[in-house]
C-alpha cells in the first residue's frame, strides 16, 4: 500500500468507457503512424533525434546520449544552440515576421498582440539592458512577475544572453522569494510594481523589497510598471524602470549566444520532501527538444494554430507549454492574466470564441470548477474552433474528463491527460491523440521512448491492476540534470530508491503512486511522499508545518492532504498549543498569517484543527499517515500500538463535527 494521499490505494478506480480518436482529428494529426512506438524502441536512444530535428542548431551534436556518468546524463553533447533564437529569430527568417507570437488577454479586456517581429525587438532591447546592468553568461536572473508579456520577454532575453532564469511564481511570499534567490546566489531580479487579480490591485514590489532586505547579496532590480497611477512607486538604489531601459536600448540587437546543449537554460524551484525547495536544473538542448517534440506529437501544435495553455508561467507547465514549446514551433500562444470566473464564469469560453482557439490545455481543478458551474457557460459561446483538449497537474477522474469532452469539446476533440513533472521537463505519459484510444481516468502509456514502470518496494514490477511506485527506467531528453543545491540531493531524491548501479540500471523515482492496466495505460494515484498537490500546485507538508510551528504558542503541528472535490486535495492542519494559549481564534489567525508569509496564500489550510495532543508512536513519531486517514474519513484499523490511542477518537469526532 503506497497511496498516502487518499487516492484510494485498493479502492477500484473507475475508468470510463474507452473512446477512439475522432476521425476528423486523425486526418490532420501531426503523428498518425502507430508504428512510432516500435520505431522509437528499435532506435532508442537515437529515436530522439526526431525531437532535436525540430530545432535549429548552431553546431550539430556529436552524440544523442552519453550515459557513462549516470544518473548525470548528457543529451545531444557537443551541440550548440540558443533557445531564444529557436523560439523567435528563426521564425523571422522563415518569413513569419508578422505572425502573432503572443496574444495577451489582460484584465478588464486589456489586450496586446506581439508578432514574432515585436517579440524579437522586445527581447533584444531587454537583453541589451540586462547586459548593461552587468548580467553575464551563466548568472542566474530571478524573475518575479505575474502573467504579463514582460514575463516571457524577460525569460527569452535571459536565454538570448545565456543567463539562466529562475522564475518565482508571483503569488509566493517575500520569504519564499528570498529563500530561492539566496539558494541560487542570484544578484538580479525582474519584478513589477503590482498586478490585478480579479478586481484588486496587489503590491508586488513591497514583497520584492522585503525579500531583498533578507538577502546578503546586492541585487540589481528591474521594475515593470504595470499599474501606473493605481500604485505609484519610487525606485531606490540599484532599481531600474523596465520601460526606461527599453527606451534607452531602443533598436539595439544582441547576438544570441550559442549555448552548449548541456548548459543550463533555467532553474525552477519546486517543493520537495524536506522544507527546502529543490532547484531543478534544466539544460538547453534536451529540454527544448523534448518540449518542442511533445508540443508537436501530444498537443498537435501547428504553426498556424492559436494555442492556449491556461496555466501560469510561474510553474513548469507555463515554462514548457506557454513559452518554450509553442514558440519553438512558431505558433500563436495565448497568455491570460486573469481568473476563469472574472468578470463572469464564461470568461475562458469568451476568449476561446473570440480568438478561435484551436487547442486548449488546462488543469483538472479548473475542469471540476467548470463542471460545478454548469454547461450553460460554455454553451453561450461558439467553441467549434477547438480541435484538441489537454489536462495536466493532477489526476482527472472520468466524470470531469467526460464533462470536458462533451461540453467543451462537443465530443469532437481528443482529450490528452498528460502526466509529467517539473523534473521531467515535458510530457512523459499521455496518449498520442491521432493514434491511441483514450481511457478516461488513465493518463495513457509512456510516450514513445519513455520506459515507464510501476514497481513495488523492492523494485519489482507489479501486476496489472495493482498499485505501486511510478518510475521511469530510462533517461529522456527533458529530464532534470541535477539539483542546484547539489548532486547528492539529486541522487537521494530521485535515484537511490529503485536503481541498481551494479547492473547499470538507473530508475527515476517520480514520487507518485500509480497503477498500470493490461494495455500499459497508467492511472496516477497521487504522491507518495510528503508533498501534497492542491489544485495542481505542489506543496511540501514540511514547509507548511515549519511555518505553523514558528508561531508563538504552537507546540506541535502536522499537515496532511485531505481529498477535496474542488481542489483535488486540501491542506488539513492539526495543531496543539502550549499551555496558556487558549485563544484559538488568535492562534489560528497567526498560523494563517505565518503560512502566507512563508509560502503564500496557496498554502492556506482549508481547516486548522486544535487538539490537546497529536497521535504518536511509542518512539514519539507523529502518525501523519493516521491523521491523513482521519482527515479523509477512512477506516483506521488497529491504533493500539500508539502511545496515546484515545486521542484519535477525539480528533475523529471533531473532524466529523460530532
Ligand atoms: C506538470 C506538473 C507534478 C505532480 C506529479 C503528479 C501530478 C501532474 C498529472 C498528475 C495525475 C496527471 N500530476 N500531471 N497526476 N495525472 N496528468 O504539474 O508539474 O508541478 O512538478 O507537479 O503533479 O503528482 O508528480 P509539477
Amino acid at each position: 500500500m503506497v497511496d498516502r494521499n487518499g487516492w484510494g490505494g485498493d479502492r477500484p478506480v473507475l475508468t470510463g468507457s474507452r473512446r477512439s480518436p475522432p476521425p476528423s482529428f486523425v486526418e490532420q494529426a501531426n503523428v498518425t503512424d502507430s508504428g512510432i512506438y516500435d520505431e522509437f524502441e528499435a532506435n532508442w536512444p537515437n529515436c530522439w533525434e526526431r525531437a532535436a530535428d525540430l530545432l535549429s542548431w548552431n553546431q550539430p551534436y556529436e552524440t544523442v546520449l552519453e550515459d557513462e556518468d549516470a544518473p548525470f546524463y548528457r543529451w545531444f553533447a557537443g551541440g550548440r544552440l540558443n533557445a531564444a533564437e529557436n523560439c523567435v529569430d528563426r521564425h523571422l527568417e522563415a518569413g513569419r515576421k508578422t505572425h502573432t507570437a503572443i496574444r495577451w488577454e489582460g484584465k478588464h479586456g486589456d489586450r496586446k498582440t506581439y508578432t514574432y517581429r515585436d517579440l524579437y525587438v522586445a527581447i533584444n532591447e531587454f537583453a541589451a539592458a540586462l547586459r548593461n546592468l552587468g548580467v553575464e553568461e551563466d548568472d542566474v536572473v530571478t524573475i518575479y512577475l505575474p502573467m504579463i508579456p514582460e514575463l516571457p520577454i524577460a525569460m527569452l532575453a535571459c536565454a538570448r544572453i545565456g543567463a539562466p532564469h529562475s522564475v518565482v511564481f508571483a503569488g509566493l511570499s517575500a520569504d519564499a522569494l528570498a529563500t530561492r534567490m539566496d539558494a541560487a546566489d542570484s544578484e538580479f531580479l525582474v519584478t513589477c510594481d503590482g498586478y490585478y487579480r480579479r478586481g484588486d490591485a496587489f503590491n508586488q514590489k513591497s514583497k520584492a523589497d522585503n525579500a531583498r532586505l533578507k538577502l546578503a547579496q546586492d541585487v540589481r532590480t528591474v521594475v515593470v510598471d504595470r499599474l501606473g497611477e493605481d500604485l505609484p512607486h519610487v525606485l531606490g538604489d540599484d532599481e531600474f524602470d523596465y520601460h526606461d531601459l527599453r527606451d534607452r536600448f531602443a533598436g539595439e540587437t544582441v547576438d544570441p549566444v550559442p549555448r552548449d546543449a548541456e548548459d543550463m537554460l533555467f532553474l525552477m524551484y519546486t517543493s520537495g520532501t524536506t522544507g527546502e525547495p529543490k532547484g531543478v536544473v534544466h539544460t538547453t538542448g534536451g529540454y527544448l527538444s523534448h518540449v518542442a517534440w511533445t508540443s508537436h506529437a501530444v498537443l498537435d501544435v501547428k504553426p498556424e494554430d492559436t494555442y492556449w495553455c491556461a496555466a501560469d508561467i510561474g510553474w513548469i507547465t507555463g515554462h514548457s507549454y506557454i513559452v518554450y514549446g509553442p514558440l519553438a514551433l512558431g505558433t500563436t500562444t495565448v497568455m491570460y492574466e486573469g481568473t476563469p470566473d472574472y468578470p463572469d464564469r464564461d470568461r475562458l469560453w469568451e476568449i476561446v470564441d473570440r480568438n478561435a482557439v484551436d487547442i486548449f490545455y488546462t488543469a483538472p481543478t479548473a475542469i471540476r470548477a467548470f463542471m460545478k458551474w454548469g454547461e450553460d457557460y460554455p454553451e453561450r459561446h461558439d467553441l467549434s474552433s477547438l480541435r484538441l483538449l489537454g489536462s495536466v497537474g493532477e489526476p482527472i477522474s472520468p466524470r470531469p474528463w467526460n464533462w470536458y469532452y462533451e461540453h467543451v469539446g462537443n465530443g469532437e476533440c481528443p482529450v490528452v491527460d498528460t502526466w509529467w513533472q517539473t523534473e521531467t521537463g515535458a510530457v512523459t505519459i499521455s496518449t498520442l491523440p491521432g493514434i491511441d484510444e483514450m481511457k478516461p481516468g488513465a493518463a495513457g502509456p509512456g510516450l514513445p521512448g519513455i520506459d515507464v514502470r510501476v514497481v513495488d518496494e523492492s523494485g519489482a514490477e507489479v501486476e496489472p491492476g495493482e498499485s505501486g511506485y511510478l518510475t521511469i527506467a530510462r533517461p529522456w531528453p527533458g529530464m532534470v540534470r541535477t539539483l542546484y543545491d547539489g548532486d547528492d540531493r539529486f541522487r537521494t531524491e530521485y535515484w537511490n530508491q529503485f536503481s541498481d548501479p551494479d547492473r547499470g540500471e538507473w530508475w527515476y523515482a517520480s514520487g507518485d503512486a500509480a497503477r498500470v492496466d493490461e494495455d500499459g495505460y497508467i492511472t496516477v494515484l497521487g504522491r507518495v511522499d510528503d508533498v501534497i498537490n492542491v489544485s495542481g500546485r505542489r506543496l511540501s507538508t514540511m514547509e507548511i508545518e515549519s511555518a505553523i510551528t514558528g508561531v508563538e504558542g504552537v507546540a506541535e503541528a502536522a499537515v496532511v492532504g485531505r481529498s477535496s472535490e474542488a481542489n483535488g486535495t486540501d491542506v488539513q492542519a492539526y495543531v496543539s498549543t502550549e499551555r496558556g494559549y487558549d485563544d484559538q481564534g488568535e492562534v489560528r489567525g497567526a498560523i494563517i498569517d505565518s503560512i502566507e508569509a512563508a509560502i503564500g496564500p496557496i498554502a492556506r489550510p482549508a481547516d486548522v484543527l486544535f487538539t490537546p495532543e497529536l497521535p504518536k508512536t511509542r518512539s514519539g513519531k507523529i502518525m501523519r499517515r493516521l491523521l491523513e486517514d482521519v482527515a479523509n474519513d477512512e477506516d483506521l484499523g488497529d491504533t493500539s500500538a500508539l502511545r496515546n490511542p484515545e486521542i484519535v477518537g477525539e480528533i475523529q469526532a471533531e473532524i466529523r463535527g460530532e
